[in-house]
């Protein structure tokens, strides 16, 4: 089929819809959302069900020594690189139906257009599924594709553990999803990841598809506060080492250094845990996590430098000791020239009224764009609302996003065949 033929490719929407709404099944809670963290049953669960779907589109699917998930379509020329398309199946404890899940089941609806109008592509396909991306269950956030692009070796993977102690590589290997292919073993000729916006700005200006240039720089620090756990009824107000107080100034602190460099800063304590957590007991011990992100490198070392003066100081005027690590710093990335061109030419000839973006949000494709020219679609979300079980996209956003997809990927597959 010419490209000109290729160019009235549209993908089956109500298909495409039809997966998002049954795998949404798949650790689907009351409240409309999922609860389907990475590599517990239900991550098993949703695995199989794309394996099984990409094998009965002809696609042949490897896992690698992390998880990660291959489908691969074959092209008319096995030995170029891959053009790949994904995203992740796993979600927050309440997340929606949407974050991640698009990016994949597009890039399935993807070679199931093509399937079914018989085009063959020069380069192969290639449908990913990252694991762990969420960070959720086991920090840092978009682990294995950053084992994928070699920024963390798979034995840093294997030894993360969840605050229940269970451990990554038990966990890979309790789902049966740890791959023999060495993470990163195969180059891509292009990555394109389709994700909801997470945010209001695409709502807000009535646009559907967002042209992402580059994802904002972000840090995820982890704080303990340790003071004396003791009686809440006979000790008094001057002699007690109340971590909890100490730790709850620290969040106003994080918050204060948020709008210090706002707009462009934000800064979220997301997780904390009291301990011994009895209402009777001073609290001894609390533990919690600090997410700090900027679009600029350079401001956000200068927020991790207000963090390093105010948490001393209020430890020390508690008379409490306290321990920060930085546990994750992943630098602000810019996306290929070419494949943010491919993704614009896309949305015009979609008819779809398109506005350039930096994503606030991480992806994967922040790591991939690392070993392979990247970029990626966004579509709204209703208010910018996301990691909450109400998060909502319209089918007919979804739908022009895969399309979109569908024209960015042939496009990048033709023009690599003509140099
Ligand atoms: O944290 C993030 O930005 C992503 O949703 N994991
Ligand atoms: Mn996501
Ligand atoms: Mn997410």
């Amino acid at each position: 089929m010419s490209t000109i033929a290729a160019a009235n490719l549209r993908v089956d929407g109500d298909r495409l819809w039809e997966t998002i709404m049954e795998t949404a099944e798949i650790g689907g809670t009351p409240k409309g959302g999922i609860c389907r963290l990475t590599l517990t049953d239900l991550d098993r669960q949703v695995r199989h069900w794309f394996a099984d779907a990409c094998v009965a589109a002809g696609c042949t699917v490897t896992v690698d020594e992390v998880g990660n998930m291959f489908a691969r379509r074959p092209g008319k020329d096995p030995s170029l690189p891959p053009i790949a398309m994904g995203s992740h199946l796993d979600t927050q404890p309440t997340g929606g139906k949407y974050d991640g899940v698009i990016g994949v089941l597009a890039g399935l609806e993807v070679l199931r257009t093509l399937n079914d109008s018989g085009y063959e592509t020069n380069a192969p396909l290639e449908v990913v599924n990252w694991t762990n991306e969420e960070g959720s269950r086991f920090a840092p956030a978009m682990l294995a594709s950053g084992v994928f692009a070699g920024v963390f070796p798979p034995s840093y993977a294997y030894e993360r553990t969840d605050r229940d102690g269970k451990n990554f590589l038990d966990e890979l290997e309790r789902i049966g999803f740890r791959g023999e292919k060495k993470a990163g073993d195969h180059k891509f000729g292009a990555f394109f990841e389709l994700h909801i916006e997470q945010g209001p700005i695409l709502e807000a200006e009535q646009k559907t598809i967002g042209i992402v240039t580059g994802v904002q720089g972000m840090r995820w620090y982890e704080v303990t506060v340790t003071g004396t756990d003791s009686h809440a009824g006979s000790t008094p107000m001057r002699l007690r080492r109340d971590a909890l107080l100490g730790a709850s100034r620290m969040v106003e602190a994080v918050h204060r250094i948020g709008w210090a460099h706002a707009p462009d800063a934000v800064a979220t304590v997301g997780l904390i845990e009291s301990r011994p957590n009895s209402r009777n007991v001073i609290p001894g011990e609390v533990f919690f996590t600090i997410d700090m992100r900027h679009p600029d490198d350079a401001v956000l070392a200068r927020m991790e430098e207000d963090l390093d003066r105010a948490l001393p100081e209020i430890a020390a005027a508690l008379q409490l000791d306290h321990k920060v690590e930085r546990v994750w710093d992943s630098p602000a990335v810019k996306f290929d020239a070419a494949c943010i061109d491919a993704v614009r030419q896309a949305a015009a000839a979609e008819n779809a009224p398109a506005r350039e973006i930096v994503s606030g949000a991480g992806h994967d494709a922040a790591y991939i764009a690392r070993v392979a020219p990247t970029s990626m679609i966004f579509v709204p979300c209703e208010k910018g609302l996301s990691h909450n079980e109400l998060e909502k996209a319209e089918p007919e956003h979804v739908i022009a996003g895969a399309n979109v997809l569908l024209r960015a990927v042939l496009q990048m597959d033709a023009q690599h065949a003509r140099e």
